[in-house]
């Protein structure tokens, strides 16, 4: 059917020299088809597809006689067949012919009810001038929108231009500092290199001591508690030591050492390996308790009436305080790496002022490094034929539909996020261009966006119309997770007056 429309007009749209004004008019057919249906000087007419020749008397004689219908545009003879209403005032169209005098009206100029004796009114010149009124309407937000689009794509290739233009400088700036940050950058690691050499020096040494300390503290309570010198320390001597009174029945037992000497005897290796540091846990723990002990029964002392005058418990207090294991003390002295000596604070100066002169430069070389990104990203990224989309590049629009507020950000990320709300679900990424080759500009694609549960990641198609304004103006869910946002804007909208409309009138 469609095929054979295009047949029909193929020979008007090739734009046919005929005078076809002195041409006599043939039911059904227009004008500027007149021509292929005159009569010939032996008075026949060939089937349009050539397939027959009939009489040019069989013409609309309302019986079908050529296989493409040719013979019968004027009747509903043919099943496969076009009747044209001229439509003087609006539009002249194709109709069927099967709906030739079938007491319908089809055609506003009532043309195809002919012989049904259906009265059709003529109602064309009230429907072109509304068809009209609409064209107009349209064609006008398509001036000023074009105008706009005009206006936007002179901005846009401007800022492509000056983008293009900066360009140069920025990489020829980036390679004049880039030696200067090499050389600060070796410099400081030298001298990085040289502050922790002489800090770890510094920890080494002190580590050394530490450990030596420890072994002579170890030495000295190792020889303490060998109560018979025999270089070797047994349960029974350890069991002399009221600190491992765990239960405080006040007697160590056999079991309370048996955790800390877990052999017959403990030379000096085995003690400092093995037991030095446990023991001496037990034993700071133990004194812990002690304290705690004589704090509460002076608090008991202090509530009976015959309790000691507060000078005496001050003093007793005073006592109390000043009483610190003085191997915790040594202890903890030990452990305390010794600040550093004054040439260590000085390469250590050295270090922070070489970073800052680095640091400084080296941020100088990032920034740089991220216009020339950011010009490069504009410059490869597509806007549009003439560089018009530039102009929303950072921007973005809201709706609200229902409980949502959908977003479009051309170039970004959609989202949808319950009204009010901070946040929401990303809707995709912009992913490309998807009108096609034919019209490019007239759909985006996003992807990517959150996984919809139990199905794919969310995306957004976006259909681009001609508009005054930037609007989103429609939000879709035409399947899960997938949306469909309608996009008004001036950047689609083309020049009105350069449109060639073929009518057939
Ligand atoms: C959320 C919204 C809806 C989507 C469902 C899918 O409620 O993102 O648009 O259809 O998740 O589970």
């Amino acid at each position: 059917m469609l095929l054979q429309l295009l047949v029909l007009l193929l020979p008007a749209a090739l734009g046919e020299d005929v005078t076809q004004r002195q041409l006599k008019p043939v039911k059904g057919v227009p004008h500027s088809r007149l021509h292929l249906y005159q009569s010939s000087t032996t008075d026949t007419f060939r089937c349009l597809d050539g397939s027959q020749t009939i009489l040019y008397s069989q013409l609309n004689d309302d019986y079908c006689d050529c296989k493409d219908g040719s013979d019968e545009p004027g009747t509903s003879a043919c099943g496969n067949a076009f009747f044209y209403c001229s439509n003087v005032g609006h539009k002249g169209n194709f109709i069927p012919t099967n709906r030739v005098n079938d007491k319908l009206c089809d055609c506003c100029d009532g043309s195809d009810e002919y012989d049904s004796g259906v009265e059709c009114p003529n109602i064309c010149d009230e429907l072109g001038r509304a068809a009209r009124i609409e064209r107009e309407k349209i064609a006008s937000v398509a001036r000023k929108g074009f105008q706009k689009r005009q206006e936007l794509a002179k901005e846009g290739q401007a800022l492509r231009d000056s983008k293009l233009k900066d360009v140069e400088p920025l990489r020829q700036e980036r390679a004049n500092i880039e030696p200067e940050r090499a050389r600060l950058e070796t410099e400081k690691k030298a001298v990085e290199e040289v502050e922790k050499k002489l800090q770890d020096e510094h920890r080494n040494q002190w580590e050394a001591v530490r450990i030596e300390k420890k072994k002579l503290r170890a030495t000295d309570w190792f020889d303490e508690l060998d109560l018979d010198k025999s270089g070797k320390i047994d349960r029974e001597e350890l069991r002399q030591n009221l600190f491992l009174d765990n239960d405080h029945d006040g007697f160590v037992s056999e079991d309370e050492v048996k955790s800390y000497l877990t052999i017959d005897e403990a030379d000096f290796e085995h003690f400092q390996s093995s037991m030095y540091d446990r023991l001496k846990e037990a034993r700071h723990q133990h004194r812990e308790e002690m304290k705690y002990k004589e704090e509460q029964e002076k608090e008991k002392a202090k509530a009976l009436e015959n309790a000691p005058d507060d000078d005496d418990l001050l003093a007793e207090e005073d006592r109390h305080e000043e009483e610190e294991d003085p191997e915790d003390v040594r202890a903890q002295e030990d452990d305390k790496m010794p600040a550093y000596p004054p040439e260590i604070n000085e390469a250590s100066e050295k270090a922070r002022e070489a970073r800052r002169l680095f640091d400084e430069v080296n941020e100088k070389v990032q920034d740089l490094d991220a216009k020339i990104r950011e010009a490069e990203d504009f410059t490869n990224s597509d806007y549009g034929e003439n560089y018009e989309w530039a102009a929303l590049k950072d921007k973005c629009f809201d709706r609200n539909v229902q409980q949502y507020t959908y977003q479009f950000c051309p170039f970004g990320q959609n989202t949808q996020k319950d009204v009010g709300a901070y946040g929401g679900t990303s809707l995709g990424n912009f992913k490309n261009w998807s009108g096609g080759e034919t019209n490019k500009y007239s759909k985006m694609h996003f992807g990517d966006g959150q996984q919809c549960w139990n199905g794919p990641k969310r995306s957004t198609d976006i259909s681009i119309e001609c508009g005054e304004e930037n609007e989103l103006v429609e939000v879709t869910e035409p399947a899960k997770c997938e949306y469909l946002f309608t996009f008004r804007t001036p950047l689609a909208c083309t020049d009105p007056d350069k449109e060639i409309v073929h009518d057939e009138f």
